[in-house]
């Protein structure tokens, strides 16, 4: 159901549409310059990647090695749901919108634009990683992670392109002129910003930060605007295995570390060659709070607007259990009062979105943490991982203006600073971690601070010869 006969692979009958086909035409070899320039740094004959087939619920993905810069990009939508409704807001109950109206049309316009920014950003975060991979397997998984993340780009200017006109396709240039990190153009969201220097930065931003795309793409599936659907619905299939790769690499970190302390019956395991848990939870802190951050303030009327205009919902939006409109519903923040203490303010359930799906995120976060204990209750060690309080280190939302501890203490500034190094990565935690990154190319072999996988990707074992280097 995909076609690759033309330049832009795409199930959205693109050949149909001369001046849209033409237009994106026009936007691909800009998008391959881009990532020439800006993606992985790290020259290869051909990666074992996965290529979408079909979009279809079976066997969507057909696996081979490529050339990264051979891989097709292209446009592949969710098939349509006949009759699809709106399912939540004033609108609810109408049909879906297959135009944008125009009294959203800057709004949707920015959402996209938000979303889209994200996917080269982390690319571009990711672009050294190459050079420094633990082993093939884990090589063949950044690649895999960012050519997907070209692909999400793709996804959000197909929708630029073909929905929101000149101002759509100036975006979509702009999309590759900002650049993470850049002091003049930065990309859009604080965490896109931030270097993911080494690879234990790399299995935390697939945990944490993916994460965050898979519950904003999971409410922008619930829009009325139902190509974003439908674009939304593909993307998360292709989101699963970022997570993969995260969950079952601070795993494969913590199952080294604790192989090392038992091993050598230290918790200081930095001379053998280990990452000690206190650097590991150093990071959680890190990653867990910047990417917190990413869910906008708690209180939003952005987030309510959205919501009663049908244009961004709730993680499973069709599953809850309520009138779908919620506007004489009623939700709790907490927050520090004036001593200190922490209060509960009672706030209207639409001013409170943000706060929603960031408790649902968090919620799906400790279940990494449930993981890694076990790993190191196994291993009878007793240090136990935990995620830092949700006021920690935030400079979004309610808490920005507050110091909180990770156990969710009030503190004054001098104390916060006073502690921060033993709660947030220091630049002796950086320079350690670097210290041990070293690529490992060599068939089934493996860096000395990581664990090798239980298994290899679709059925090839550990050892296989996932990249062809030069
Ligand atoms: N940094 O009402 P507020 C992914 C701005 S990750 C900088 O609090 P709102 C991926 C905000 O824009 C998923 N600025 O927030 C992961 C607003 O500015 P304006 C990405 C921020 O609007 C890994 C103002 O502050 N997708 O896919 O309710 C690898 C007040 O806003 C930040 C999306 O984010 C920040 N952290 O919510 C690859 C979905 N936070 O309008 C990919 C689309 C807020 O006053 N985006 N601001 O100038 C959205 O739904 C919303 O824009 C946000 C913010 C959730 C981001
Ligand atoms: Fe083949
Ligand atoms: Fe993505
Ligand atoms: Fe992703």
């Amino acid at each position: 159901s995909i076609n690759y006969e033309d330049k832009i692979p795409n199930n959205v009958d693109l050949s149909s549409d001369r001046r849209l086909q033409r237009a994106l035409e026009g936007w691909q070899p800009k998008f391959l310059n881009w990532w020439g320039e800006m993606g992985p740094a790290l020259e290869n004959q051909g990666v074992y990647l996965r290529t979408a087939v079909s979009v279809g619920r079976e066997g969507w993905a057909h696996f081979d090695h490529v050339a990264l810069e051979q891989y097709r990009w292209g446009i592949f939508l969710s098939e349509p749901r006949q009759d699809r409704r709106i399912a939540f807001g004033e609108n609810r109950g109408a049909p879906a919108w297959q135009q944008v109206p125009g009294e959203y049309r800057a709004d949707l316009q920015r959402l996209i634009v938000v979303q889209g920014d994200t996917e080269p950003a982390s690319v571009e975060q990711q672009r050294l990683l190459g050079l420094t991979a633990p082993s093939l397997y884990d090589l063949r998984n950044l690649f895999q992670v960012n050519v997907e993340e070209g692909r999400h780009l793709w996804a959000m200017v197909y929708l630029l392109h073909a929905y929101f006109g000149r101002e759509g396709r100036e975006e979509a240039e702009a999309l590759l002129f900002r650049n993470s990190g850049s002091p003049d153009s930065p990309r859009i969201l604080g965490a896109f910003n931030e270097e993911t220097a080494d690879w234990l930065a790399f299995y935390m931003f697939t945990y944490f930060t993916d994460r965050d795309g898979k519950y904003q793409l999971g409410t922008l599936k619930e829009s009325a605007f139902d190509p974003l659907s439908r674009t939304c619905e593909f993307m998360l299939k292709e989101e699963a295995h970022h997570m993969f790769v995260g969950t079952t690499g601070v795993d494969r970190v913590v199952q080294r570390s604790a192989d090392l302390i038992r091993e050598h019956d230290t918790m200081d395991i930095a001379a053998h060659g280990g990452i000690p848990l206190e650097i590991i939870q150093r990071y959680i802190n890190f990653h867990y709070s910047v990417s917190l951050d990413l869910f906008g303030s708690e209180t939003s009327t952005n987030a309510a607007n959205y919501f009663t205009a049908g244009l961004k919902g709730r993680w499973q939006e069709e599953r809850r259990t309520d009138d779908h409109k919620l506007t004489e519903d009623a939700m709790f923040l907490d927050k520090p009062g004036a001593d200190g203490i922490w209060t509960q303010e009672e706030l209207s359930a639409l001013l409170l979105l943000n706060l929603d799906l960031r408790g649902e995120y968090s919620a799906d976060c400790q279940n990494g943490l449930n993981r890694w204990n076990k790993i190191l209750s196994d291993a009878g060690i007793d240090f136990r991982l935990s995620l830092p309080h949700v006021g920690f280190n935030r400079e979004v939302g309610v808490y920005s203006d507050f110091h909180i501890s990770p156990q969710g203490t009030v503190l004054d500034a001098a104390t916060w600073e006073q502690c921060r190094a033993k709660w947030l990565p220091t630049s002796e935690d950086f320079t350690f971690v670097r210290s041990l990154m070293y690529p490992v190319y060599e068939r089934g072999r493996i860096a000395s601070w990581v664990a090798p996988p239980r298994q290899g990707i679709n059925g090839k074992p550990f050892d296989y010869e996932y990249v062809y280097l030069p």
